[in-house]
């Protein structure tokens, strides 16, 4: 990889990098057990695996002091009441931070402390949202209307622990509540004392 300064530009509605290595696409079937209606997550995986997100990621060695950044489209619906929303990970290494800048949507970030502290911020075009180390990260949109559009960095050799997430969730959910969203408990998650 050359060690060059360089520029990139976000083209087109869904601000997608000039130049980018790494195209990850997620659909449905990839939030298996993640929506709490089952049911409703099921007839929907009949009908369609549909495209929930996608991140364009340029890439840098995974090392310290280097940084990886891109932009992550997720794109509006439901599965049930609940919004479309990605996967959610802890960072391998847990020291590390990260941070969101909202180039377009609306949406929310929920995240969670490994001792099961949790908050949920809001994403708005134009917002920066600072996840600090040691707390799990997840992108809603919460708009049914359009793309929530998320430029992202964090340190290179984060790497990203996806288990804990995929076998109890997050605590808080994100639900249609008619007018706005609705934040409310996840029962299938455990304090970390009870795993
Ligand atoms: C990486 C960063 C984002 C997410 C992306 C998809 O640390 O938080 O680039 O990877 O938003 O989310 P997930 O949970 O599927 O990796
Ligand atoms: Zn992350």
């Amino acid at each position: 990889m050359v060690n060059r300064p360089f520029t990139l530009q976000l083209l087109g509605p869904q601000a997608i990098p000039s130049r980018y290595d790494h195209h990850i696409t997620r659909h449905l079937s990839a939030l298996k057990n993640q929506f709490h209606d089952q049911d409703a997550y099921h007839d929907a995986l009949n009908v369609a695996d549909m495209l929930l997100y996608e991140v364009f990621e340029i890439r840098r060695p995974e090392l310290p002091g280097e940084l990886l950044f891109g932009v992550t489209v997720i794109h509006p619906g439901k599965v049930g009441d609940e919004f479309f929303m990605t996967k959610g990970h802890f960072h391998s290494v847990l020291e590390t931070a990260e941070l969101y800048y909202c180039l377009d949507g609306e949406g929310v970030l929920v995240m969670e402390s490994l001792e099961g502290d949790w908050a949920v911020e809001e994403f708005y075009s134009g917002s920066v949202t600072f996840v600090p180390p040691r707390w799990a990260h997840r992108s809603v949109n919460t708009s049914l209307d359009g793309d929530l559009i998320l430029f992202f960095a964090y340190p290179a050799h984060a790497g990203h622990d996806y288990k804990s997430i995929e076998e109890h969730g997050f605590r808080k959910l994100i639900l249609d509540g008619g007018d706005t969203y609705e934040i409310v408990d996840n029962p299938r998650w455990l304090p970390p004392e009870r795993r």
